[in-house]
């Protein structure tokens, strides 16, 4: 049994004992993320970017700080390049409203996957309807592997936006975000990565990976509910139209029109959540306290140790890859005989925490022949008795559900 040093540090496990194992829904937070929440309510409460007085100017420095600690956290050129949102949805609404609807014509063509979570494909559906360019789906083998040939077949000339997960919400399969990259950029598109699973478990460099854009959500990297990000190429954010018009995103306001912000204000309507990114700001910190190498090791390893346990019992099926260490700490499992939803519930009466459900990826869901199936996705915080406790509650399903062995 190796010890997780992290654990303790999550007030959740000591407040409400359990197994939690859906990080890939919402991760638990930190008492330095809870801490820095209050802190800013205690100490830095107004509106920013608006007051001229001290405690106004404390919530500008200490959003506009956040700000430029996920510019270092993804390696951006420029902290102009990350908007704040609310989430990774709001995020990729925003590339294919702004972007999309602007830059994309009939004639050009949208590439995206099978495996997309519904929030970085339903907004490419709405922008193909509505700009006439056609949308292609990249159909990936069982292992969540796209073939060369696919992509040969699927990525012609006329392919001007690619729209990808850099990680799957059910395989956990890394998707190769720099080839494709590379492949739109001949053609003078851009990419747009989904990073909601890959941000909290890798280090992602959006110029290594020659992302155009990248969106991800707080909460699932520990960070407050409600503060997302999307990172986009400054010379593209720059030929943008808003997406979203009100207060603070302009420059002077008439009344027959209005000129814009600079960036990245610009895109930022409304009242901003300075107190989610400066929790934003102290989740990464303790991130980057961790590091990612802890994260990967013990997510490998747990991940081994479940599919080690999986392999003994003939009735479970893994979707995704044979190999563990394609996962991200992402397991989606059936029973054969049992609903899904019922293998939550049993677990859940042992304190155990996994999701079931189409998981937002029902196209994938059809494309592999299954309605739904259960997940269980791991973080920093997991230890091995968390993986022996959900294996010995698994065991358990077939016979509550009345099946022999
Ligand atoms: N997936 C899951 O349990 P939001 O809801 O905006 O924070 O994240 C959306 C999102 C986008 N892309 C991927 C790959 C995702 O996994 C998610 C969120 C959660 O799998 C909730 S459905």
């Amino acid at each position: 049994m190796t010890e997780n040093r992290f654990k303790k540090d999550f007030p959740i496990f000591d407040n409400v004992p359990c197994v939690y194992l859906d990080s890939a829904a919402t991760a638990q937070r930190p008492a330095q993320v809870i801490e820095a929440q209050k802190r800013f309510y205690e100490t830095m409460n107004a509106n920013p970017l608006r007051g001229l007085y001290e405690l106004s100017i404390a919530a500008t420095d200490a959003y506009e700080e956040a700000r430029i600690c996920v510019r270092d956290f993804i390696n951006a050129a420029d902290e102009a390049e990350i908007i704040f949102t609310r989430n990774a949805t709001e995020s990729l609404n925003l590339v294919a409203y702004s972007y999309g609807l602007n830059f994309l014509h009939e004639g050009d063509e949208i590439v995206t996957t099978v495996m997309e979570h519904h929030s970085n494909m339903l907004p490419w559906q709405m922008v193909a309807e509505k700009t006439g360019a056609k949308l292609i789906y990249l159909e990936p083998d069982m292992d969540g592997i796209f073939s060369r040939e696919e992509l040969d077949r699927k990525i012609t000339e006329r392919c001007k936006l690619i729209a990808i997960t850099h990680v799957s919400n059910v395989f956990g399969c890394v998707n190769p975000v720099k080839e494709l990259a590379d492949r739109v950029h001949r053609n003078k598109g851009v990419i747009v990565v989904d990073g909601a699973q890959s941000v909290p478990h890798m280090k992602v460099d959006v110029r290594e990976l020659g992302a155009d854009f990248l969106a991800f959500s707080g909460h699932k990297l520990m960070a407050p509910f409600g503060i997302g990000v999307c990172y986009g190429r400054r010379e593209l954010l720059e030929a943008m139209p808003p997406f979203l018009t009100g207060g603070e995103m302009i420059e002077y306001v008439k009344l027959d029109g209005a000129t814009w912000a600079e960036l990245p204000h610009k895109f930022e309507a409304g009242t901003v959540n300075p107190a989610g990114a400066y929790g934003l700001k102290a989740a990464i910190e303790y991130l980057q306290g961790v590091g990612f190498d802890y994260i990967r090791e013990t997510e490998d390893r747990l991940t081994a140790r479940i599919f080690e346990e999986f392999s003994k019992l003939p009735y479970m099926h893994v979707y995704g890859s044979k190999d563990p260490a394609n996962h991200s700490g992402i397991t989606a499992f059936t029973i054969d005989g049992v609903h899904p939803h019922d293998i939550s519930s049993i677990l859940d009466a042992d304190k155990v925490n996994i999701r079931a459900g189409h998981h937002c990826a029902q196209p994938l869901m059809e494309y592999l022949k299954v309605g739904n199936t259960a997940r269980a996705s791991l973080y920093l915080y997991n230890d091995d008795e968390d993986i022996d406790r959900f294996i010995e509650s698994v065991k358990k399903v077939r016979g509550i559900m009345g099946y022999g062995a």
